[in-house]
């Protein structure tokens, strides 16, 4: 029954915070890259603080037409691209890092321009049920660090 109050506390009520009870976000920031406005990718640390390995499995933004989950993979050419993955496993009593260069969460054709200093929400949906809705999280510039045009 435990686990049904937490999807109808998260669903209904909408009452979970940055900790739910099982699943807690850290250090989440949203970055921007000069002269794209049409998208931004979202980073954060995200730990399991349960027995059982959970995934996240979307996000929502009403910032962006889409919101997809991310990873960079590197390829044989040794440049680096960006594929949607279905699910980003968070194993039991562990922390998944969304870090530039891996996961992340990608927000595509950005209704507005983002500019740095503003905060954006998103919610993100996990495999136990757990809605965690992120609020304030603060739009970053990107560093401007080894680019390969
Ligand atoms: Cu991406």
């Amino acid at each position: 029954m435990k686990n049904l109050w937490l999807i109808l506390c998260a669903v209904v009520f909408g009452c979970m915070s940055v900790k739910a009870a099982d699943i807690e976000v850290a250090d989440a920031f949203v970055q921007i890259v000069p002269h794209n406005t049409k998208s931004a990718a979202a980073f954060m640390i995200i730990t399991n603080n349960s027995d059982k390995d959970i995934t996240l499995l979307s996000a929502q933004s009403t910032i962006a037409k889409s919101t997809e989950l991310h990873q960079h993979i590197h390829q044989k050419d040794g440049m680096t691209k960006m594929v949607q993955v279905p699910q980003i496993l968070i194993k039991a009593y562990n922390s998944t890092d969304l870090a530039p260069g891996g996961y992340h969460i990608m927000f595509i054709n950005l209704l507005k321009p983002l500019t740095e200093g503003q905060e954006v929400s998103f919610s993100l949906h996990f495999s136990n049920g757990e809605v965690l809705q992120l609020k304030g999280v603060k739009v970053l510039r990107a560093q401007t660090q080894h680019s390969h045009h």
